[in-house]
């Protein structure tokens, strides 16, 4: 069975709650939910995590090289300033696909640049919470499910 790990950085369990222009109006619980059933469908196991701490990402990351085979991971904030995270992505060894609700490309330029893309085997962006179920989607077909 493929074990994929999504991981969620700063400020993402307040969705739903503010900016529903930016992000819309799904909750975190319901990205878990759309995330959740397309893993299911797809019979992968489904790790669901948030936090809004770097160092407790870098451990997650780092856990995911003995728990994981694909590792999705919306950053949020980090992913524009992370070194710490670029480091511990580059020691996993399967699939990382970086996610994301809105179109950073489309944002502030602040939000332009990446760490995690340059180690990303894909990135989704722009779909709001429906990202969550591609992102499954696309760790299941690059690990063979
Ligand atoms: O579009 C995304 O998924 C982001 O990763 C979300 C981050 C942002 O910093 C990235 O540039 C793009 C922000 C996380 C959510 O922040 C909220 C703040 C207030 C209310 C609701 C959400």
């Amino acid at each position: 069975m493929a074990r994929i790990w999504l991981l969620n950085g700063p400020n993402l369990n307040l969705l739903g709650v503010r900016e529903p222009a930016v992000y819309g109006r799904a909750t975190l619980a319901d990205c878990e939910a759309l995330a959740r059933a397309r893993a299911g469908a797809l019979g992968a196991t489904l790790d669901f995590r948030q936090s809004n701490h770097e160092g407790v990402l870098v451990d997650w990351i780092q856990a995911a090289r003995d728990g994981a085979d694909a590792l999705i991971l919306n950053a949020g904030a980090y992913t524009h300033t992370s070194v710490a995270i670029h480091d511990a992505l580059k020691a996993f060894e399967g699939p990382v696909i970086e996610l994301h609700l809105s179109n950073p490309h489309a944002r502030e330029p602040f939000r332009h640049r990446s760490f995690v893309g340059p180690v990303a085997r894909g990135v989704i962006a722009g779909f709001g919470a429906q990202g969550y179920a591609l992102a499954v989607d696309a760790a299941a077909g690059l690990l063979g499910g």
